[in-house]
């Protein structure tokens, strides 16, 4: 549908180190002008529907735009190229509505242990208005996801701030140091200016925020979606999300298949 060539080796190369040495990359202009109309107002539709900025999760399971656009759009064979995976497989897909006013900085955290999912997971967050500091932008530390540090999951309110640690037991992980408390050890960054259809690819292991939305008109949509590769497996935990749990596939298994279709495959 969007008919664009795969990317060019040599700016590929510059994409996978950047992606590789911080956790993150920035991805210009990856919606055609038709997907960006369609998602922008499907995510309007969902967005009607309650007040919560992060409230609207795998729609991606329903037929209609967001399950068309993760199946039928050149998103998985991306996934695949940033990652060097010959194959891309999705989580799930959930919507970022900071809407003018909402001034909720989203807590700094790493996604992955909230997921039923180990090794490589890649999330694309896709700009659907222009995003800066003002109206919300992301977060990132540097190089975060090399750290081999796994954070414990936590539970926030309505608004996202923190409630409570899930999984206290577990040793696999260890409590989250107050990043915001101490900015200036770290290596916090931010892409400037991001125009609708550029999309922030990140690993499930960096640990990343967004800003609050401070601006009274500007609104700042955002379209994650979530995706395993190569080296993903299924690991299901009942302390979390266990509305990602498929008994279907076993533990340990490739994360693909069965609720987590294979969207890209190299041939
Ligand atoms: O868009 C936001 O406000 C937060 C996004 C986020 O934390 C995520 O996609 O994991």
């Amino acid at each position: 549908m969007d008919g664009k060539a795969m990317t060019k080796t040599t700016d590929l190369r510059a994409v996978q180190d950047a992606y590789t040495r911080d956790g993150v990359v920035l991805l210009k202009n990856i919606l055609s002008d038709e997907w960006l109309s369609k998602l922008r107002h499907a995510v309007d539709t969902e967005v009607e529907k309650s007040d919560r900025y992060f409230a609207y999760k795998n729609m991606r399971e329903t037929p209609g735009v967001f399950q068309d656009y993760c199946l039928t759009s050149d998103i998985g064979r991306r996934v695949a190229e940033v990652a060097g995976s010959p194959w891309t497989s999705l989580i799930y897909d959930q919507i970022f509505a900071k809407e003018p006013g909402t001034q909720t900085q989203t807590g700094w955290h790493t996604d992955q242990p909230y997921w039923p999912v180990s090794g490589p997971i890649m999330t694309m967050w896709i700009a659907l208005d222009p995003v800066d500091p003002d109206n919300g932008a992301l977060e990132f530390v540097r190089g975060s996801h090399a750290w081999g540090a796994k954070y414990r999951p936590f539970k926030t309110d309505q608004l996202g701030g923190f409630l409570h640690y899930l999984e206290q037991d577990n040793p696999d992980y260890i409590d989250m140091p107050d990043f915001e408390a101490n900015r200036s050890e770290y290596d916090i960054f931010h892409f400037e200016n991001m125009r609708p259809g550029d999309a922030l690819a990140f690993d499930g292991m960096t640990v990343h925020s967004a800003m609050g939305n401070r601006t009274s008109t500007r609104r700042r949509r955002g379209y994650a979606i979530r995706f395993a590769v190569e080296g993903a497996t299924y690991e299901p935990r009942d302390a979390v999300t266990e509305w990602l749990h498929d008994d279907s596939l076993k533990s340990g298994a490739p994360f693909a298949g069965g609720r987590f279709p294979v969207i890209y495959e190299t041939t």
